[in-house]
C-alpha cells in the first residue's frame, strides 16, 4: 500500500471536522496565509538575483518595483489577512503599532501576529530564513479588534507555526492539536505532510546560543553552557554547537533533532514575546518540549506592550530543566 499523501488542505479539512464548532473561517484564514506564503517562497528563491532582477527600491528588467524581501513578505501576509475577512486585529514586527483593518474588508474573531521575515539579515548570504505566526481568538467586546486582543498570554493560542524558507520549504503549524511539517512540493505548489505529529527527544546532544556574547552572560548561562562543553553525565561527550542566526532555523533543528537553543537575558533580551517566543513555546510544548525564560513559562507571560522583548531558552524538556536547574543555583543566596 504506497504512502497515503496528505496534502496541507485535507489535512486542515480533517482536523476542522475533529473541532465541530469550527466556523472554516478559520480555515480560510489559514488557505490565504498558505497563499501569501507560496508567493515569498517564490521571491525567496529568487532574492539571489535580485543584482539581476534589479535591487530593491528600484525597477528590475521588467520595469517592476522590486521590494526588499521583509517589505514583500510583510505586504503578502496582510493582505491576505485582509482577504480572508476572518481578522479583527493584526500587528507585525515590521509596524510600530497594530496593522488597520479596514471596515469593508470584514472583520473576523481572530487575531493575527506575525514576523513576516525572521532573520531577514541572512538573505544576503543565503542563509535560511523564515514567517513565525501566532493566532489568537478575540476577547474583547464589539467588531473592531483592540491592542487587548493582541496582548494576551501564550497559553491562550489559537494556532502558531514558522515557515523555514531552507534547502526546501517547511511549514510547521499546531492548532492545540500535535504538531505536524508539511513540506512544498514545487512541482505542483502543494504543502505535503511530510512530519506528522513532531516530538522533540527529551533530550539532545546540540545547544544553539551566540558564543560571541559569552562575557556578557549570567553567571547560570555561563555555568550552563561551560557544563555542556565538558565532559556530561549521561554518556561523557560534551554537547555540540551549532548557531545558524535565524531562530526559525535554529528552532526547526531543535525541534528534529532536540537539544537547547537559548536567547538569555544577558546582555538583554532581543526575541519579540509576541511573534517569536510564544508562537516557538506553543509549539515546543505541543512536540513536548519547554520553553522557558530561564526562571518561568514563557506562556504564561502577560504582554503589556506589542514589541516586548523576552529571553528564549526552548527545546528538549530535559536540556531546558538543566538550564533552569544551573539558573537556579547561581542566584545570589538571599
Ligand atoms: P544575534 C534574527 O535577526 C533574530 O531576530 C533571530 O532570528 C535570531 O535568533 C537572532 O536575531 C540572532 O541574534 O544577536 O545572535 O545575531
Amino acid at each position: 500500500m504506497p504512502p497515503r499523501i496528505v496534502t496541507l488542505e485535507r489535512h486542515i479539512t480533517e482536523q476542522q471536522k475533529l473541532h465541530p464548532a469550527a466556523s472554516g473561517r478559520f480555515t480560510g484564514l489559514l488557505w490565504e496565509f498558505v497563499l501569501a506564503v507560496k508567493m515569498i517562497a517564490r521571491e525567496v528563491r529568487r532574492a539571489g538575483l535580485i543584482d539581476i532582477l534589479g535591487a530593491a527600491g528600484h525597477q528590475n528588467v521588467h520595469g517592476e518595483k522590486v521590494q526588499k524581501l521583509d517589505e514583500y513578505a510583510q505586504e503578502r501576509i496582510a493582505e491576505a489577512m485582509l482577504n480572508s475577512g476572518s481578522v479583527c486585529a493584526m500587528a507585525s514586527e515590521e509596524t510600530p503599532d497594530m496593522i488597520p483593518i479596514p471596515r469593508e474588508a470584514g472583520r473576523g474573531h481572530y487575531v493575527f501576529l506575525f514576523d513576516p521575515l525572521d532573520g531577514s539579515s541572512n538573505i544576503d548570504v543565503n542563509i535560511s530564513i523564515g514567517t513565525i505566526f501566532s493566532i489568537h481568538r478575540k476577547i474583547t467586546p464589539g467588531e473592531e479588534g483592540t491592542l487587548q486582543d493582541c496582548l494576551q498570554p501564550g497559553y491562550k493560542q489559537l494556532a502558531a507555526g514558522y515557515v523555514l524558507y531552507g534547502s526546501s520549504v517547511m511549514l510547521v503549524f499546531t492548532t492545540g492539536k500535535g504538531v505536524h511539517g508539511f513540506t512544498l512540493d514545487p512541482t505542483v505548489g502543494e504543502f505535503l505532510l511530510s512530519h506528522p505529529d513532531l516530538r522533540m527527544p527529551p533530550r539532545g546532544r546540540i545547544y544553539s546560543i551566540n558564543e560571541g556574547n559569552t562575557a556578557s552572560w549570567d553567571p547560570g548561562t555561563a555555568a550552563y553552557v561551560k557544563h555542556l562543553k565538558e565532559k556530561n553525565e549521561a554518556d561523557g561527550r560534551p554537547y555540540t554547537l551549532r548557531y545558524v542566526g535565524t531562530l526559525v532555523a535554529d528552532f526547526h533543528r531543535t525541534l528534529i533533532n532536540g537539544g537547547i537553543f537559548m536567547y538569555p537575558a544577558a546582555p538583554k533580551p532581543k526575541l519579540r514575546l509576541l511573534y517569536e517566543a510564544a508562537p516557538m513555546a506553543m509549539i515546543a510544548e505541543q512536540a513536548r518540549g519547554r520553553a522557558s525564560t530561564g526562571s518561568g513559562r514563557i506562556l504564561d507571560i502577560v504582554p503589556t506592550e506589542l514589541h516586548q522583548k523576552v529571553p528564549l531558552i526552548v527545546g528538549s524538556a530535559d536540556d531546558v530543566a538543566d538550564y533552569e536547574t544551573f539558573v537556579r543555583k547561581a542566584r545570589p543566596k538571599t
